[in-house]
């Protein structure tokens, strides 16, 4: 699986009166990559309904649906993987109940965490917050950009970004090694979800591309061998 790309978490308090199905169609048809629904505050029920509902928007677009937390909800709606905490189901046993096939994500909040993740098979891990964000204010600490540097150092995993990040600190955030940016008020409280995506997929696309020529020319540039004159 490929991590990469703009990531949708959802959240239904920052929707801003707009409906969940509309900001998860309008962030696919902008190119959201995956699809993470998250719910805290819903009961059981009311979860699998709207997960089944939420795969079939995603379908025809082939962007895979991740449920937050629950390995129950996903195994019943044969979703494509979850997202799960360092409090949640532990991940061995998420893996053992949902196959080797399924995407399962597992968020990182201190070095510990990334060291210990070494020796799981995570289809990546949730870098866990990067910046202060007032969607999620229980999260421990926050990484900031030298500490998800820190993290690309010492992890093997694709690395998924998540907090506070919007289009001024996207770039800086793919500099400093993400894959994946996932973002819910950059797109769910967004007058425009799809136009949002769309921006943030765009400054993605364009850092990866300068990162790259960067690289090329500085290995050109230390080529033992002028141009044209290589033996
Ligand atoms: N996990 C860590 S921060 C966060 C979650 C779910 C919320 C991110 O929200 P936003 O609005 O993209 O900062
Ligand atoms: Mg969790």
């Amino acid at each position: 699986m490929n991590i990469t790309g703009v990531y949708l978490v959802t959240d239904r308090a920052s929707l801003s009166g707009k409906s969940l199905d509309d900001v998860i169609l309008l962030a696919v048809k902008g190119g959201a990559a995956m699809v993470q629904l998250r719910e805290k505050d819903v009961s059981t029920r009311f979860f699998i309904e709207e997960a089944r509902r939420i795969k079939k928007i995603l379908n025809p677009y082939s962007v895979p649906l991740i449920i937050n937390d629950r390995v129950d909800v996903a195994l019943a709606v044969r979703a494509d993987g979850v997202h799960i905490g360092q409090e949640d189901m532990p991940y061995p046993l998420a893996r053992k109940l949902l196959g080797p096939e399924a995407i399962i994500g597992l968020s990182v909040e201190t070095l510990e965490q990334v060291k210990a993740a070494e020796d799981l098979d995570t289809t990546y891990l949730g870098v866990s917050a990067i910046f202060a964000t007032p969607t999620k204010t229980d999260t421990c600490h926050h990484w900031g950009i030298e500490g998800l540097r820190k993290v690309r150092a010492m992890s093997r995993h694709p690395l998924v970004a998540i907090g506070g990040i919007n289009a001024s600190n996207a770039a800086e955030v793919i500099q400093a090694g993400a894959d994946s940016i996932a973002v819910v008020s950059t797109i769910c409280s967004a007058p425009d979800p799809q136009k949002a995506t769309e921006h943030l997929r765009r400054i993605i696309l364009e850092t990866r591309r300068e990162t790259r020529s960067r690289a090329t020319d500085f290995v050109s540039s230390h080529h033992p061998y002028p141009k044209g004159k290589t033996p």
